[in-house]
């Protein structure tokens, strides 16, 4: 009897800590990505990507180690699914030792989501440069935005744990800006009707395959692993929340069924 009661309290006490624990909502979904340096960026960074009960997704992405200045930056992947992975020097076809986008996009996927400081956020703003996040002076960038569920395209939630999340902008010479001389002019931004880009504002930095619910193993080709803060773990906040109400049911038909056996032996 007083060893059901034990159990039952114990139960109940970790059920509420991992329940009150998360803080969100219980039909958040959260998933990560850690951001890979391309074309020997020397970025590093970190993505959270979190869909709220209202159909709304969160994005938090961190980067270090940028080119100062404006970074597209883009969730690519598509609707349809697909296996899309970040793509790496072995796609740098002409093999100049640049990855450009047009060599990138077999791996990528298209443009799902632009990740934009304001307003649209849809394909056409992929290149909305004086809309996108800026590096500071110490190559670092920080973006937040909540972006409401009638903004969001067809299937982007339901395909959260098979996006990635490709920042844009290099620079190959080494002078601290994106400018024409290193690469000439983007081929990709001209492509879009955008003349006149310099090449190095296009090609891509970094790159983060999200690590979500159900996917038990890094699919980031390569070892590199980075140093940073364990946020990566790729552990859905589903798998604590399901384990904290299991718990806290069992607690409470424990509680109950001791209760009666108490009330049984006392009348
Ligand atoms: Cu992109």
């Amino acid at each position: 009897m007083g060893r059901v009661r034990v159990v039952a309290l114990v139960a109940t006490v970790v059920g509420l800590l991992v329940l009150t624990s998360g803080g969100q909502a219980w039909a958040d979904t959260t998933v990560h990505a850690r951001l890979h340096a391309q074309n020997g960026s020397g970025v590093s960074g970190s993505v959270t990507l979190t869909a709220t009960d209202d159909g709304a997704l969160v994005v938090d992405m961190r980067a270090h180690g940028m080119v100062p200045g404006p970074h597209a930056q883009h969730i690519h992947g598509s609707q349809e699914g697909g296996h899309f992975m970040c793509a790496s020097m072995a796609d740098d076809t002409n093999g100049d030792g640049v990855l450009t986008n047009e060599e990138g996009t077999g791996e990528y996927g298209t443009i799902f989501l632009a990740l934009t400081t304001r307003g649209d956020t849809s394909a056409d703003s992929g290149l909305a440069v004086d809309r996108m996040p800026v590096a500071d002076e110490s190559g670092d960038l920080s973006y937040h935005r909540t972006i409401p569920a009638d903004a969001l395209p067809d299937g982007l939630l339901d395909q959260l744990a098979r996006v990635h999340v490709v920042q844009h902008g290099i620079d190959v010479n080494d002078n601290g800006k994106y400018d024409m001389q290193a690469l000439g002019e983007s081929t990709f931004a001209k492509s879009l009707g955008l003349p006149g880009v310099p090449e190095e504002a296009t090609d891509p930095a970094a790159c983060g395959m999200v690590m979500g619910a159900g996917m038990g193993t890094a699919p980031q080709g390569g070892v590199e692993t980075g140093g940073g803060p364990a946020d990566d773990a790729g552990v859905s906040p589903a798998v604590p929340w399901g384990l904290g109400a299991g718990l806290l049911t069992a607690s409470l038909i424990a509680l109950w069924w001791w209760q009666r056996r108490r009330e049984t032996v006392e009348s």
